[in-house]
């Protein structure tokens, strides 16, 4: 018996540490039971004290990822992570729409938690125009949130509103992730607004931990993977905001510094 599996695809950069963009997804891919093939846009060498270089792949080089994958693979769902400079953003755009990859899950890369910059400033008004229209889920974190929707957000209201903005800039269902800057906070809530219109608060506890690296990679790459298990959207934000807390709440020693989170704690996990 030859046994089957939903494939994804995540479009990323390559992060030579293992503990964030391609590299996460493909472990959250692999611990929610999906197949992650990769469309690579660029290349950073770092490890857990930060990001040291970083090469953007050739836009043709890409283009033939992207026609591989087309000519011979069932892709159910896609997501984007780094996409450093608006050449990419177009490439990407460009081959997304010329193939049926299923939902699209954009996760706006912008700067690493430790102010590495992956997306270069000047490509920020092409990934609102280009990109996010396409989203399917839109996974800003706060910063984002506040970048995209051009706001500054210091209460619940002010959340919801930024969610709807960038609803109107076209991303049919969003999550914004809330802010964990405070120390002393217990839950981090997330705002979560469908394309229905229905919208409501995730909550889970707060860790105490340096190990949080490749967090928002994992929690796009678990939504895209239950897209690509045909999980409702509800369910699948809900699940990978679950799954993303026990990745966090059981670390792993990797690294000296800010290390990456845990797939094999949330890997056999039953979801509520
Ligand atoms: O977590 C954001 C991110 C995305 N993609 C790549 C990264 C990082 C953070 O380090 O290196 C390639």
């Amino acid at each position: 018996m030859v046994n089957s599996y939903p494939q994804a695809l995540t479009i990323a950069g390559s992060d030579s540490d293992g503990s964030a963009g391609m590299q996460a997804d493909l472990h959250t891919f692999f611990a929610r039971h999906v197949y992650g093939a990769s469309v690579m846009t660029a290349c950073v060498a770092g490890n857990s004290y930060g990001i040291h270089a970083s090469v953007p792949m050739p836009t043709d080089f890409i283009d033939q990822e992207f026609k591989d994958l087309a000519d011979d693979y069932h892709i159910r769902a896609a997501k984007t992570g780094m996409l450093a400079d608006s050449e990419l953003i177009n490439t990407v755009v460009k081959n997304y729409q010329a193939a049926d990859y299923g939902p699209l899950v954009v996760d706006p890369v912008i700067m690493t938690k430790h102010g590495n910059q992956l997306l270069e400033e000047s490509a920020f008004n092409t990934l609102r125009t280009h990109l996010i229209p396409l989203a399917t889920v839109l996974t800003p974190n706060f910063f984002e949130v506040e970048k995209i929707a051009e706001m500054t957000i210091t209460t619940e209201a002010d959340m919801e509103m930024a969610a709807h903005k960038l609803q109107a800039m076209g991303a049919k269902n969003i999550i914004a992730k809330g802010s964990h800057a405070d120390p002393h906070q217990t839950v981090v809530k997330d705002f979560v607004l469908l394309a229905s219109g229905e919208h409501f608060w995730l909550s889970e506890p707060y860790h105490q931990t340096d190990r949080v690296n490749g967090t928002g990679d994992s929690l796009s790459a678990c939504i895209t993977a239950e897209l690509a298990k045909g999980t409702p959207m509800k369910r699948a934000i809900e699940i990978a905001k679950q799954f993303v807390n026990a990745a966090i709440g059981s670390p792993i020693e990797v690294g000296h510094k800010f290390g990456p989170v845990n797939h094999w704690a949330a890997m056999e996990r039953d979801f509520k």
